[in-house]
């Protein structure tokens, strides 16, 4: 007998999005924002199973998508932000807190939280990865959310 594969697909269809974008460094978020709605739609997914939720800054980011995830209204959240190293030990601060407290979310929940929270040395670097040199962080973001949410669908129905 050959062996069982269980993976996700890259279809949004029926699958219920929210989006939580932060203000800080919209410059930024705004292009990975944009990348991300092209990767839902243009897996199938419409307009009607998204939300946007803005915050202030990826610090504010956990405790909203930890409500989000806990809603039961989502199959999956998707989480953009931009820290950008000052000159200061801030950066660490919100970065090592945004990533810990998101992971947290996902995993109190059961909802897949994808992390889209680039931490660059420079603002370049971050355009780098919003739609440019590196391609769009936010939309590689939503393409693992589709396959996470589809797979978690998955393992559910089995039970
Ligand atoms: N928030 C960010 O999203 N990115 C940053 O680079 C950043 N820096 O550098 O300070 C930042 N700070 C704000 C933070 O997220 C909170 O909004 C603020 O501390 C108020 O709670």
């Amino acid at each position: 007998m050959p062996h069982s594969v269980i993976e996700g697909h890259l279809d949004a269809k029926g699958l219920r999005f929210a989006i939580v974008a932060s203000r800080f460094n919209s410059i930024i978020t705004e292009r990975l924002l944009a990348g991300a709605l092209d990767a839902l739609r243009r897996a199938g997914g419409s307009e009607q199973d998204i939300t946007v939720v803005w915050v202030p800054g990826a610090w504010e980011m956990p405790v909203i998508a930890l409500e989000l995830a806990g809603s039961k209204r989502y199959d999956g959240i998707i989480c953009l932000g931009a820290v950008i190293r000052g000159d200061t030990p801030h950066f660490d601060y919100v970065a090592g807190e945004a990533a810990k407290g998101l992971g947290q979310a996902a995993i109190q929940t059961g909802v897949p939280v994808a992390f889209a929270v680039l931490t660059t040395n420079t603002l370049e670097q971050a355009v780098d990865r919003a739609g440019a040199k590196h391609g769009n962080k936010g939309f590689d973001a939503a393409m693992t959310a589709i396959e996470t949410a589809g797979l978690m669908r998955k393992l559910r129905a089995m039970k």
